[in-house]
């Protein structure tokens, strides 16, 4: 299986990942998570954040957590993935591909802004240390329209979307 969770920065992608992850550990189910963030330190380092880019980044994302799915590994691509076709694309191309909908306001996201993203997009836009397109702000990110499943994470604990995601993939393997 995998699991595409996508939504804005800071809602909690790579937490609720890493706790997913190790919820089902205790289950002896193996995870691997494909983080958006980490291969754009690696395998995608000549990616920008146009729209053809993020699309190429969500392909090569896609690519590699089937090649895991492809040998039992349940893999978790987290990663903004702000446009429905691409992420339709990874659905039609790959068996088992979830889409999960990590929501979260972006009052609260400002609020939160652990990286200080939201205070560097809300500059002038001729300071020096302006964030230009960010998702959310002064970039689209259009909502899953059917989404497998779906949080927000301002009301739902990380708790309780960690246990519903791995009641679904324990669900989903019975099958
Ligand atoms: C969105 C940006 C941007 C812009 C830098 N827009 O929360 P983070 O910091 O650690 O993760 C974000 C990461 C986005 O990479 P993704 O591969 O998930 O994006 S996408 O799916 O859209 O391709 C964020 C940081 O990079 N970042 N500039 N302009 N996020």
């Amino acid at each position: 299986m995998i699991l595409l969770f996508c939504g804005l920065s800071g809602a909690g992608k790579s937490t609720l990942a890493h706790s997913v992850k190790a919820r089902l550990s205790r289950a002896v189910v193996p995870v691997e998570i494909i983080d958006g963030d980490t291969y754009r330190e690696r395998l995608c380092t000549d990616l920008g954040f146009s729209r053809r880019d993020r699309s190429e980044n969500l392909r090569r994302l896609g690519f590699v957590a089937d090649r895991f799915a492809a040998h039992g590994i349940v893999s978790i691509i987290s990663a903004i993935s702000p446009y429905e076709d691409v992420r339709n694309e990874l659905v039609q191309s790959y068996p088992n591909v979830k889409v999960v909908h990590i929501d979260c306001a972006l009052d609260e996201l400002k609020r939160r802004d652990t990286k200080g993203l939201y205070r560097r997009a809300s500059l002038p836009d001729d300071a020096p240390d302006k964030l230009h397109g960010l998702t959310g702000v002064s970039d689209p990110f259009e909502a899953p329209a059917e989404p497998d499943l779906y949080f927000n994470t301002q009301h739902d604990s990380i708790d309780d979307c960690t246990t519903r995601i791995c009641d679904y993939v324990l669900s989903q393997m019975a099958v």
